[in-house]
């Protein structure tokens, strides 16, 4: 289709038209749902240096929103605008555009696409495309992660030399656990050693998923020379013509093809046949179409073969993987790849219901808004109202639920906080109210971001992205709603003030640095920065040791506290020492407490205060710390008794007798007035979260510690208490105890261990194998071939373990036999997965590279906490002492 559309591409450059408005305004529901399904939010996802921000580039360039292609080598792309990434050449924050394809025709009269697709392709019509260009680099997982969120589909370059890479695998896996269905590009097809076949079989055997070949890269005269590619879907061959911008292209019909490249034209052939075969396996309409014609794969239309595509990709899990050619750099295969997202990948209308909570309750979206539609109008019973309910009342006063994926400090702009929105329509001038921070802000304009361009619109409907400026509050994962009609300063109704759509789980940060202002007055300024770099990056975590004034910034890896650190040094003038990158071990107790009670009473802020507790610890004696999930009361707990998990293996217990939770009726005979018994709790929480920010023995976190914490009404609880005494109460209490604690038998440190997985080729597996295990102490768990089946997770145990004899693949033109995957991979690849102290694999790229020629990738991610015997960390504390 887009051979049809590039003039009006052309004319969009020419006429610099921005997009319409009209289209992205307010409007009547079937129109909205016409907007829906002609929208495609996409991801571009890979590993580092795949060609992701490069393909961005040409996507922006060919749909007409730039004149010239950017690139990443000059520091010239629309994505990659923050001065750290233009430097280092790589991306860091994802980013988030607009663009139509294929491309509008400005003069043209506003059209209504078809009432079906059916009938025709749906790139046959202009869509609106937004699309989020995401980092490679490991330590920005964490940014692909929550761009998934908001994902409905997703395009996963490879490069066509490295094939599927470490982070292309993790990332893959990431994208499946959320069910976004994804199509393959393979890139960088120009690169002398660069071998389709090779990587399609990686991707049956890595991704687990059987490859459909909807394209073959086109080598001039069967040698490395790329010049186009073969349409398996439409039996034809497109040919990039000379050295251009790309936009010229030259069809060929099969019959054309027979007296140019006869052997192309008869590889085109066999790769259809393997293409219904394969269609066939997996969707029964194929196996109809391919009786209809008599059995001639020949035969079956383009648009036909498409569609059945379209819902394998869309099946749970996705087992066909379409894969289409190309060499982005080159301008080659770009357009097609454009039309195979609008036809391949779903609209938001076609996803599945997002997960919410609404108090400590899962449940969908789509179930808590049935009620509205589903019963009669009905006012409330008063007296019969649990207020954190959500009933047809309140779930119709919902106008519009929205998820904030990205905030980002624009130079020109200010803040922008880009938000995907859920449910209903999202106006201009909405009052929004933060359902994580209980705030509620006004959204004063909503903008389109078309490449360098933004663009006012009235409002947001379900499915859109889009973006706010100027709000004050909102940060990356909060989730925004509107009740229209409410006012600014009121709470939205029942439990909607609860609803969260579903958080993305922040992995613990194993990195950190201390930052120190240069002077007291430089003091508000570096922490207004360091706040705005917060609000945009979830997984940096700050912490401030009230006593000796000292903040430390943790974070995910070393270039990721890097990046921070110039962020806030060179972006936002922050006049602060920063020290160096440092690994963020843990402490932990080794022995208990008995109870010990703590009355605070001084004044603060010039307000008397008072407030008491009574604290013991136990540590947990475990040596090894998975990584998990925090947060939340547990359900199991009795009426006068609460639990909160936090990080690092931690629990508060706190027994308050007296106070039920289930029952407030009789609290007012025990506690002021004032007070009540979850702003006591939470106080509670937030103090003893304050104390194991940091421990006695080094400062680190605490880890494995349980806190067990008494209030007794008639002891702990005055007149003059209020939440902060309690909370500083306490903060202090456990400090104290945490004192004792270590006073009594100094505590262990745990280290971070990291779970590696490290692919090299067979002639330097030892080498690297002896590298891990002896020099840096690590275990090796497994060591398979890459072409052997993983290890069955809950993940993989659904989908297909893939044997490569049994996928086709077009001939290699430097293959030694005839892309059979013994004479590619199967010489070489190898995978080590391995536990390893993070401390010994800092640097560890460099080191892997020389042990394998510079072929050797591998990915890591916390595996846990491990106790240090006592020599390493003698060691690891020497060694500190030496740096300081
Ligand atoms: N030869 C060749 N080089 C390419 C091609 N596509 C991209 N490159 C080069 O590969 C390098 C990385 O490209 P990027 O587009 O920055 O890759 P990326 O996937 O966005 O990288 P990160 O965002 O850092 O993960 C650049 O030097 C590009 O010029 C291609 O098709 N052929
Ligand atoms: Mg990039």
């Amino acid at each position: 289709m887009w051979l049809a559309w590039a003039c009006c591409a052309r004319r969009v450059i020419r006429h610099n038209v921005k997009a319409p408005r009209r289209l992205l305004s307010t409007q009547a529901s079937p129109q909205l749902d016409s907007l829906s399904r002609t929208t495609r939010n996409i991801g571009i996802i890979a590993h580092i240096d795949a060609g992701k921000t490069t393909t961005t580039e040409r996507m922006l360039y060919y749909s007409g929103y730039t004149r010239r292609i950017g690139d990443v080598d000059e520091g010239s792309t629309v994505t990659d605008f923050l001065p750290a990434e233009r430097a280092r050449g790589i991306t860091i924050q994802s980013a988030a555009i607009t663009f139509d394809w294929p491309p509008k025709d400005p003069q043209a009269p506003q059209q209504q696409p078809p009432a079906s697709f059916e009938t025709v392709p749906y790139s046959s019509f202009s869509h609106n495309v937004n699309l989020i260009d995401t980092p490679g680099h490991a330590d920005f997982t964490f940014e692909v992660l929550r761009s998934l969120r908001v994902l409905d589909g997703a395009v996963c370059i490879l490069d066509g030399v490295a094939g599927v890479e470490a982070q292309t695998e993790k990332v893959w896996t990431q994208a499946g656990q959320h069910h976004i269905p994804r199509i393959i590009f393979v890139n960088k097809l120009d690169r002398v050693g660069a071998a389709f076949s090779r990587t399609v079989k990686e991707i049956g055997v890595r991704l687990h998923g059987w490859p459909a070949v909807c394209q073959i890269p086109w080598w001039k005269g069967g040698n490395g020379d790329f010049v186009g590619v073969g349409d398996v879907v439409h039996l034809r061959g497109l040919l990039w013509q000379g050295s251009t911008d790309g936009s010229r292209i030259q069809p060929y019909t099969l019959e054309q093809l027979e007296t140019v490249d006869k052997t192309f034209a008869d590889e085109i052939k066999k790769a259809r046949i393997a293409l219904v075969e394969l269609l066939s396996e997996h969707d029964d309409v194929m196996v109809e179409h391919y009786l209809e014609h008599d059995e001639d794969h020949l035969a079956i239309t383009g648009l036909q073969i498409m569609q059945s595509l379209r819902r394998t990709v869309l099946q749970t899990p996705q087992k066909v993987i379409p894969i289409f050619a190309g060499a982005s750099f080159r301008n080659i295969g770009v357009q097609p790849l454009l039309d195979s997202v609008v036809d391949l990948l779903p609209s938001p209308l076609e996803r599945s219901d997002p997960e919410i909570s609404v108090g400590n309750q899962s449940s969908t979206l789509g179930e808590l808004l049935s009620p509205a539609v589903n019963a009669p109008a009905q006012p409330q019973k008063k007296n019969n109202k649990d207020e954190n309910a959500v009933g047809p009342a309140e779930a119709r006063s919902l106008s519009a639920c929205a998820l904030a994926f990205k905030v980002v400090n624009d130079p020109k702009r200010g803040m922008l906080v880009y938000v995907r929105v859920y449910s209903g329509r999202l106006d201009r001038g909405a009052n929004l109210y933060n359902t994580n921070l209980h705030v509620a802000e006004r959204a004063p304009r909503i903008l389109k971001m078309y490449a360098n361009d933004a663009v006012e619109v009235d409002s947001l409907s379900s499915g859109q992205i889009g973006v706010i400026p100027g709000l004050k509050y909102a940060r990356t994962g909060d989730t925004l709603i509107w009740c229209k009609g409410l006012p600014l300063k009121s709470q939205p109704p029942g439990g909607l003030k609860s609803l969260q759509l579903k958080p993305i789980t922040v992995p613990p940060p194993v990195f950190f640095t201390s930052i120190e202002p240069y002077s007291l007055s430089e003091q508000k300024h570096v922490q207004e920065c360091l706040a705005i770099l917060l609000r945009e990056d979830p997984s940096l975590h700050l912490t401030v040791d009230e006593e000796s004034g000292q903040t430390h910034l943790a974070g995910m890896g070393d270039l990721h506290l890097e990046i921070a650190r110039d962020r806030l040094l060179n972006d936002y003038k922050a006049k602060a020492r920063i020290g160096k990158i440092e690994i963020g071990y843990r402490e932990t107790i080794t022995s208990s407490t008995s109870p010990n009670t703590y009355v605070l009473d001084k004044p603060i802020a010039s307000k008397p205060a008072k407030a008491g507790i009574t604290v013991a610890l136990t540590p947990t004696g475990d040596m090894i710390v998975p990584v998990s999930t925090s947060g939340g009361t547990l359900p199991e707990d009795g009426p006068f008794e609460t639990t909160y998990t936090l990080p690092d293996n931690c629990t508060v217990h706190i027994t308050h007798p007296n106070l039920s939770r289930h029952d407030s009726s009789g609290h007012k005979n025990h506690i002021p007035p004032h007070l009540s018994l979850p702003g006591i709790l939470s106080s509670i929480h937030s103090g003893a979260s304050a104390a194991l920010a940091r421990g006695p023995y080094n400062g680190y976190p605490v880890s494995n510690t349980t806190i067990e914490i008494n209030v007794d009404a008639a002891a702990h609880l005055f007149n003059e208490t209020t939440p902060t005494a309690m909370s500083m109460a306490t903060r202090t209490a456990v400090q104290n105890s945490l004192k004792e604690a270590n006073d009594t038998s100094p505590s262990v440190l745990m280290e971070p261990v990291m779970l590696a997985t490290i692919f090299v080729n067979e002639g330097s597996l030892g080498a690297v194998v002896q590298d891990i295990s002896s020099s840096r102490g690590g275990q090796v768990l497994s060591l398979d071939a890459s072409d052997a089946p993983a290890p069955t997770t809950s993940l993989t145990s659904e989908l297909p373990t893939v044997d490569p004899n049994l996928i086709y693949t077009p001939p290699d033109p430097f293959a030694s036999g005839t892309g059979d995957f013994g004479s590619g991979l199967g010489d070489s690849q190898r995978q080590i997965v391995a536990r390893v102290p993070l401390k010994e694999m800092v640097g560890y790229l460099n080191q892997l590279r020389a042990l394998t020629g510079g072929r050797g990738t591998f990915v890591m991610s916390v595996d846990g906490f491990e106790r240090m015997a006592a020599q390493r960390q003698k060691e690891v504390m020497d060694a500190m002492r030496d740096f300081s």
